[in-house]
Parts: C-alpha cells; structure tokens; sequence
C-alpha cells in the first residue's frame, strides 16, 4: 500500500496542486455606464453612484453635467441611458473621481478605459485628462459628435492603492461627453502563490523520482 502511494502519489499531487493553482487572469475590477445615476438630465450633478465631483469653492464649484440620451440634443453611447458633460454649467469643468481606491500590484498592467466624444455642440476642440489620482494619466483631445474608447495603461512599480480621475481642461461650460469606463487586469502574470505550489509539487516528484532509483 505504501509503495503504491509513493509510485502514484506524488504525480496525482502534482496534477491536483497545478488544478488548484488559481492563475491570474484579466478581470474587471470596476465599470460603470451613468445608465441609473438619475432618471433625467440634472445641470452641475453631484450624485453619483460611484463618483465625487470636486474642484473651486462652495460659492463658485466646478461641475458636470448630467445627461440622459438626447438631452439637449446629446447622445450618450448607443443612443441610450446616460452620459456626461465633463464641463458643467458652472464655468468651470469639475474634477471626478471614484469614490473607491483601487488596490494595483506592482508589475501588474492595467487598462483605464473610457468612451469619450466631442462636445457635440460645436466645433472646438475639448481636452481631457484621465488616469489615476497621484500616479500617471494622459490627455487626449476631442471633436465631434462620435464616440471613440481611449485606454490609459498603467504598470506601477510598486502596490498601491488608487483611485481613477477624469477631467476636461476648459471653462466655456461645453464640454467632452464622457460615457462606458472600465478598469480592467491586462497581464497574466503568474502569482507568487501558484509558483510556490507548483515547486513544492515538482519537488515531490523529483523526491519519489529519487525513492524509486
Ligand atoms: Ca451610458
Ligand atoms: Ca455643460
Ligand atoms: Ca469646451
């Protein structure tokens, strides 16, 4: 009986560790579409469900818009749901942010991920910066009615926790359309963990391997 379990045991350890093994695969760790923010359009909106907007003064705040699909004469992505007007009606584009900071690991790439348009009113050029608060981000300019999916990349060096921020640079109350955001795990990068397992299970291989010479 022990013989038979030395011969087979240590392979169907093997096999049973490497099953076990949970390998890191590209996940989503937040999205949001602002499709159930508000049932209407709201004017310098601060409610949302996953978002602080900050920036200025109580007196004079900077803002977004709230839109729903075809208020005033904006389309959200898809021609449904909800959107925003990253510069708000208070002449200056307030600053969101997620409400939740974001554990990222070090070595480990991540997309940032957002749907972005023009202003769809007029012809002018909107800037807008996205990434993460403290951290990296890049500026993209906007024109035009049509949605395109821009995607931040970020790789730190070290764990941290962040939270994601979007922003238009401009003060005419006109600004991008913002709509579908993602954050999503991009590299497989094999965890310490699962390394770990799989030499305790190969070195018991190489032990029965050993035992059976
Ligand atoms: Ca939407
Ligand atoms: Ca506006
Ligand atoms: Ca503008």
């Amino acid at each position: 009986m022990i013989r038979f379990l030395t011969r087979f045991a240590a392979p169907l350890a093997v096999a049973a560790l490497m099953a076990a093994a949970p390998a890191a695969q590209a996940g989503v760790m937040f999205s949001d579409n602002f499709n159930t923010d508000a049932g209407s359009s709201v004017l310098n909106f601060n409610a949302f469900g996953n978002w602080n907007v900050t920036g200025g003064s109580a007196k004079n705040p900077h803002t977004v818009d709230y839109l729903r699909s075809g208020g005033f004469g904006i389309d959200c992505v898809g021609n449904v749901g909800g959107c925003v007007d990253l510069d708000g009606s208070t002449g200056h584009a307030g600053l969101m942010t997620t409400k939740d900071a974001f554990a990222l690991m070090a070595g480990t790439t991540y997309l940032f991920s957002v749907d972005l348009s023009g202003n769809q009113r007029n012809n002018n050029t909107d800037r807008v910066t996205f990434g993460f608060v403290g951290f990296a981000g890049q500026t993209v300019a906007l024109q035009g009615d049509a949605f395109n999916t821009f995607v931040f990349t970020f790789t730190p060096d070290a764990d941290v926790l962040a939270k994601l921020f979007i922003q238009n640079a401009g003060n005419d109350n006109i600004g991008a359309i913002f709509d579908n955001v993602s954050l999503v795990t991009a590299s497989a990068v094999p965890e310490p963990g699962t390394l770990a397992l799989l030499g305790l299970g190969l070195a018991a291989l190489g032990l029965r391997r050993r035992r059976a010479a």
